[in-house]
């Protein structure tokens, strides 16, 4: 008679991919790698080249301390994310420094949302982060917006960035993803309110920006659908 089975089983993981995709992906979590051509990437950072000269890159502050990110930021769209020393992180209508309300969304950002998601409402927000080489963006959730039931959609462009993603608790496990210019990532469910930031920048590895550097677009709906 066989003995019953000892076996420790292993934790269950939330996703599996293919074998050179690590696995503990949260769930939710979806990287679509080359989703847009060469093509489509130079359109897309034309427009946003515009929306750069209308409404200029600032360097956000941290809450209390009044530190600089390492990362500029601007955004178009109705409302805009911000941060300074006085009043800490929030949603905007206008620009930090000039008080200008941002630039419209260009449409073949919403279009991607369109694609990508099935969320009921458009996008409010495009938080437009450009980071230079030797920038990077601490572990933290995003918060800030009222509507949990939509997704985060992001795109990469110029340099590759080696990102990380968590779970909903800081001390949880991190999977280490490298971010390509081209790539959208969608961030819905679980994931949506997970760990996540950007470790490295690596220089060198696109000719998509003049000069070099990274820039990464998110798109967010901020206030209730209804
Ligand atoms: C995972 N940006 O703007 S994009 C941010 O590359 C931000 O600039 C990074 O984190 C960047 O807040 C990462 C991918 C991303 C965006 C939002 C997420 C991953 C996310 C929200 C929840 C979980
Ligand atoms: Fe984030």
């Amino acid at each position: 008679m066989m003995p019953p089975a000892k076996r420790k089983s292993p934790a269950k993981i939330s996703s599996r991919g293919p074998a050179d995709v690590p696995a503990r992906l949260p769930e939710g979590f979806q990287l679509m790698t080359g989703a847009l051509s060469p093509a489509d990437q130079k359109a897309l950072l034309s427009k946003i080249n515009d929306v750069i000269l209308s409404a200029p890159l600032f360097q956000p502050r941290m809450p209390r301390t009044g530190q600089p990110f390492s990362v500029k930021m601007t955004n178009c769209g109705p409302l805009g994310w911000v941060s300074d020393k006085e009043r800490g992180y929030r949603y905007q209508p206008t620009h930090l420094e000039t008080g200008q309300p941002w630039p419209p969304i260009p449409e073949p950002l919403l279009d991607l949302w369109r694609t990508h998601t099935n969320c009921a409402g458009l996008p409010e927000a495009c938080l437009i982060n450009h980071y230079p080489a030797g920038a990077k963006m601490g572990s933290h959730r995003d918060q800030d917006e009222h509507e949990p039931r939509a997704p985060v959609l992001s795109v990469s462009l110029g340099d590759e960035a080696v990102f990380h993603v968590g779970g909903p608790k800081r001390s949880d496990a991190k999977v280490r993803v490298t971010l390509r210019s081209g790539d959208v990532c969608l961030l819905a469910g679980p994931s949506r309110f997970a760990y996540h930031g950007i470790d490295r920048i690596l220089p060198g590895t696109s000719d998509l920006i003049p000069g070099g550097g990274r820039i990464n677009l998110t798109l967010r709906r901020v206030t209730p659908f209804d």
